[in-house]
């Protein structure tokens, strides 16, 4: 199964947590790296009083499932050390799973597609990149852009 994982991070060097976060999701059993969009810098969504994040998004293709998949990133997240102190803030890395292919999961610990994405250009935009026409896995998110106002991003 295919996998979107949404990469943020906005403590440290981020660009250097993006790059390893790409590296040790690479280093997934039964899994591999397919590509991945460029960097992005991005305004904080949800909470404003923070650092701007930098935020990408990968495409992997793995044997496991959903609920592995989480576990493997939630465990890469905490080799970074994050600590969670509140919803939305600042964190060293979040690796979100965005999509897995066109699957639906709704568990306690997990919702498959990401139940924010369409209203988050820090994930549409690098998204685009990796589907330039709007629509992964028969998924459309293109529309959704233009509803959405503020949350600047730009390349890094
Ligand atoms: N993640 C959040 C909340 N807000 N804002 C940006 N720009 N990038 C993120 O990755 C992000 C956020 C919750 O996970
Ligand atoms: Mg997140
Ligand atoms: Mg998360």
């Amino acid at each position: 199964m295919k996998y979107i994982i949404g990469i943020g991070t906005n403590i440290g060097n981020r660009k250097k947590n993006i790059e390893d976060a790409i590296s040790a999701l690479g280093l997934v059993p039964e899994t591999e790296m397919l590509r991945c969009s460029s960097v992005y810098e991005t305004e904080p969504v949800g909470y404003a009083e923070q650092e701007s994040f930098y935020n990408a998004c990968a495409e992997l293709e793995s044997t496991l499932e959903p609920n592995e998949m989480l576990g493997v990133c939630l465990g890469i997240e905490a080799g970074f050390g994050r600590i969670r102190e509140f919803k939305n803030g600042p964190r060293v890395l979040d690796l979100d799973l965005i999509l897995a292919e066109n699957k639906k999961t709704e568990t306690k610990n997990l919702t498959v597609p990401h139940p924010r994405f369409k209203e988050r250009r820090f994930v549409l935009i690098p998204l685009l990149e990796l589907f330039p026409e709007g629509e992964a896995y028969g998924i459309e998110f293109k529309s959704h852009m233009l509803g959405i106002k503020g949350q600047a991003v730009k390349n890094v």
